[in-house]
């Protein structure tokens, strides 16, 4: 087997032979006509939906046909309109293909890097394969199908499916399962000597670090060779271990004979490099791993395959959390999803490469990649930028207990592992996510078919993690649970995988924030042995929504600040926590969610596109060593208040900073607001806003940086006849007690309030509530018809006023309705980890009511079967001339129930 030929010491590589390398690597670098080939065919695709016709052997015409290119999916739009559910099931790609003359003597393969969720691949009318899963890469051989020359076209043609198969993972899930050629499509032709190509999709490479340490260590490069030739070959296997500047710093040389036919397994063995410059998040410091095939004798490579080579040692400990070379690190950072506003999960390198940036700028150091793996693009940027990773399969929340299904876990974990084996950013493959969140219908924990079944699920289990440790002996495997403690312990799970993950929401889906530090003691206690990371954590926040009374739920930027700020301070003072990801990094595609952003999933640091929320600046303040300084709030650049009093010119709101220095000064317009101590990474102000443009500055005491924002504000007058504050607009939401943002129309809606007589308010009712109270005030429900449903799911019910004493003039008065009540039941979501919301309250009488402005009945009969559609919006802009003395006021008056207003607008128009 391999003999080493020559061994280069880790510093100590002399000029010569450095000179020598160079001569080598010239003579065997020079593209040759033979070495492989890859190139991506991502352009000119054609696309359609499935019809009923079978495309595969008679691909038909241009006619019926769209133009795409790949990345690609089918569900960018769909998943984002008002149609409950997305389009599941087949779509059709095709694209001519033409390969040179001279590739008859090699091996072409089509190389996908992912489809959602299945394919089946068509050359000129052959299978050429078939793949299940929508997350990992598939690569199939194609020669033998294939017209080679000028002149000659092949077609391929893919048929991708989304729809649900119960054999297939997953099967639900709190994400949009997008269907189309998602992901890059490589063209590969290799000499027919190459390094193994069909070992589920792999490099045909594997890296392996038995050794390393400060001193020195030990890489082994495992591969196999194949000859595809029909005669015997002698050939030589060079393995290179390159540094960052492309130097050689270790080099192997093996030769073989192969049979025709054969394939022959290589294993070259670097044994004590000596002072291996370490990988780390602080110094991601990256070699090279160069394998070449040539013909004994010669120096030209028939084929040559790389990889990165980060050099580090790590392990988990119960007690003491993460060591990475011998150091304790916390790992903190986020969990991320695959898609991206107007392209679902079909987007460009750049994007998933953008992400990881984000995290590192961030301050974070671990990324769990979930809940499936994704784009490769994503772990290159974390061997780059110095991100540890979790990876794991799609096997959320339910298994099927089938053959079929526990074959393709196993093939999808396999695939997996081999096809991300070498990045040193790997730490963790895992394969589970809140399985036991909701057993299959009929089931329970205290059944014997639940029980049964929990059984099955704990025996996936022991076979992927089996399947894992016996792939990748040097990782850790981990399975991630949901808050549930004694469920998953009882079923085992806790037991089988090396580390347990929680997905843990306390002061979310569970009413009390202590409940997080009571959990992780917990399992200190109870399972002292079993290292654990917090593997996710978040609350929604909407980045328009804004509280000074922030309620669990609410939505508002506020909750979420307060919900990370008590999270990352447990997480912080445990060291037995080795570590936590947010839920999520950005805002993500859950098709069947509702609320405040229908579609969307917005328990995240980043909002859609990508632009920090105040958490993600909190986080930055307490993770990143560098002096640092920002304005929380800075995206709330728009605000609207009432005036502190009937004289004031001025409106206190609080602001928080976030720093990592002792100390926060903050000015106003150039006036300092005082200095204030940061605890915790927060400084908190309160600032008296006048109306206009509000310049903050923020400075970190004894440091020469500062931040700032421009802040501007819509100052309410308490009494609307002022002189010094003339009245231009109100907007109220009704039944909320939220402030909400809108830089489009670039209108803020302040909460309600009670009428004081000079001022504006309702008169009688209460906010609308659900029956089941999950929520502090408002609906869930999507409400149809508009963007703006945080300010139509809230109303007030029962209401006999709006008034307004604002001065004389003419008036424009919008109000707006959505029905709650009177709704078709809503499907319940699966991923709702909070208390079943109990028996669906019986749809109230259909209310019926008028509308009267300044004495004139405005609007008749208002019902839900006149106007006000159930989770419609519906809105009437009235005008109204008012007289001296007069004001505005509203009457509403019910026949029959209550009557409702859940927005309403006042501008003075002349
Ligand atoms: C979870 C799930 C994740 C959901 C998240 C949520 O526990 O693992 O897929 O998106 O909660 O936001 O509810
Ligand atoms: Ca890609």
């Amino acid at each position: 087997m391999a003999e080493p030929v020559e061994f280069c010491c880790w510093r100590r590589l002399c000029v010569v032979v450095g000179l020598c390398v160079g001569l080598l690597l010239l003579l065997a670098r020079p593209a040759t006509a033979q070495e492989r080939q890859q190139q991506s065919i991502n352009s000119n695709w054609l696309f359609r939906k499935a019809n009923g016709t079978d495309y595969a052997r008679a691909p038909g015409g241009a006619t019926g046909w769209e133009k795409v290119s790949v990345p690609h999916t089918w569900n960018a739009a769909d998943v984002l309109d008002d149609e409950p559910g997305y389009y599941r099931g087949a779509g059709w790609y095709k694209k001519a293909l033409h390969v040179p003359a001279d590739w008859q003597n090699r091996r072409v393969y089509l190389h996908f890097e992912g489809a959602g969720q299945e394919a089946e691949v068509y050359v000129n009318g052959q299978l050429a394969g078939q793949h299940a899963g929508g997350y990992t890469a598939f690569r199939f051989p194609i020669s033998r199908w294939l017209r080679f020359g000028e002149g000659a076209t092949n077609e391929v043609v893919v048929k991708v499916d989304n729809r649900h198969n119960p054999d297939l993972p997953p099967l639900s899930a709190d994400f949009t399962f997008f269907g189309g050629l998602y992901r890059d499509v490589y063209l590969l032709a290799a000499n027919p000597v190459h390094f193994e190509l069909a070992d589920y999709a792999s490099s045909g490479l594997f890296v392996h670090m038995p050794a390393v340490s400060a001193a020195s260590a030990t890489v082994e490069v495992k591969g196999t060779v194949v000859n595809e030739t029909s005669a015997p070959r002698r050939l030589t296997v060079l393995t290179e271990l390159t540094d960052r500047e492309g130097q050689v710093v270790a080099r192997q040389r093996s030769s073989h004979t192969l049979a025709a036919g054969q394939k022959l397994g290589v294993r070259h063995t670097f044994d004590k490099l000596r002072q291996p410059h370490l990988w780390s998040p602080a110094d991601p410091y990256l070699y090279h791993v160069t394998a070449t095939v040539r013909e004994a004798g010669q120096e030209q490579a028939l084929d040559a395959v790389s990889s990165p080579l980060g050099l580090r040692w790590f392990r988990f400990d119960a007690a003491t959390g993460f060591f990475l070379n011998g150091q304790p690190l916390k790992l903190i950072g986020t969990n991320r999803h695959q898609d991206f506003p107007g392209l679902g999960n079909a987007l460009p390198d750049a994007l998933a490469e953008q992400d990881v940036q984000l995290l590192k700028q961030m301050g974070g150091n671990f990324l769990r990649v979930s809940h499936y793996p994704q784009d490769p693009a994503v772990l290159a940027a974390c061997d780059r930028l110095g991100i540890l990773a979790s990876v794991e399969i799609p096997v959320v929340n339910a298994i099927t207990d089938s053959p079929a299904f526990f074959e393709h876990c196993k093939t999808m974990q396999t695939e997996m592992v081999r096809q991300n084996f070498n990045h040193p950013s790997v730490i963790i493959w895992a394969y589970m996510n809140e399985v036991l969140l909701r057993l299959p219908t009929g089931l329970t924990k205290d059944n014997a078919a639940g029980q049964a079944y929990i059984g099955r699920v704990a025996a996936l289990a022991r076979e992927l993690d089996a399947l894992t440790r016996r792939e990748d002996p040097s990782r850790y495997t981990m399975l991630v649970n949901h808050g549930a403690f004694d469920l998953y312990q009882q079923a085992g799970l806790t037991n089988i995988p090396m580390i347990v993950g929680w997905n843990l929401y306390p002061g979310w889906y569970s009413p009390d924030l202590e409940g997080l530090p009571a959990f992780l003691d917990r399992h200190r206690r109870e399972l002292p042995d079993k290292p654990m990371l917090v593997t996710e954590y978040g609350a929604d926040a909407d980045a328009r929504l804004h509280s000074f009374q922030p309620l669990r739920f609410d939505k508002t930027t506020e909750y979420a600040n307060s919900y990370h700020q008590f999270y990352l301070q447990h997480i912080l003072s445990r060291p037995f926590v080795a570590g936590s990801a947010v839920w999520n990094l950005a805002e993500f595609s859950s098709e069947s969610r509702e609320e405040a952003v229908p579609h969307i999933n917005n328990k995240s640091l980043l909002t859609a596109d990508r632009q920090p929320k105040d958490a993600y600046l909190f986080y930055q303040a307490r993770l990143r060593q560098a002096p640092f300084v920002k304005i929380g709030s800075r995206a709330w650049n728009l605000r609207a208040g009432s005036a502190t009093s009937a004289d004031s010119l001025h409106c206190r709101q609080p602001v928080e900073v976030y720093s990592n220095q002792p100390t926060v000064e903050l000015l106003l317009n150039g006036q300092t607001l005082g200095t204030r101590a940061v605890q915790s990474g927060v400084a908190r102000f309160s600032v008296p806003f006048g109306a206009g443009l509000n310049q903050l500055t923020a400075r970190a005491a004894g440091q020469a940086i500062t931040d700032q924002a421009d802040i501007e504000f819509q100052l309410i007058p308490t009494i609307l006849e002022s002189k010094k504050l003339p009245f231009t607009e109100l907007n109220v939401s009704l039944g909320d007690q939220r402030y909400f943002s809108d830089a489009r129309l670039h209108q803020v809606w302040l909460p309600e309030q009670p009428y004081t007589p000079g001022g504006w308010g309702y008169v009688g009712g209460h906010p609308y509530v659900l029956p089941s109270k999950r929520l502090p005030y408002g609906s869930d429900r999507n409400i149809q018809g508009t963007d703006y449903d945080a300010l139509f799911e809230t109303q007030r019910v029962g209401l006999t006023q709006f008034r307004l004493d604002v001065p004389a003039g003419q008036y424009e008065v919008t109000l707006y309705f959505a029905e709650l009540e009177v709704a078709p039941p809503a499907e319940q979501l699966v991923y709702n980890l909070a208390k079943n919301d109990g028996p669906v309250a019986p749809a109230p009488t259909a209310r019926r009511f008028d509308v009267w402005l300044n004495g004139q009945r405005t609007l008749s009969r208002l019902g839900p079967d006149q106007y006000l559609v159930p989770l419609q919006a519906t809105s009437f802009k009235l005008q109204v001339n008012v007289r001296r003395g007069q004001g505005i006021t509203l009457d509403f008056k019910a026949t029959t129930g209550e009557a409702v207003l859940n927005g309403i607008q006042v501008k003075r128009i002349d």
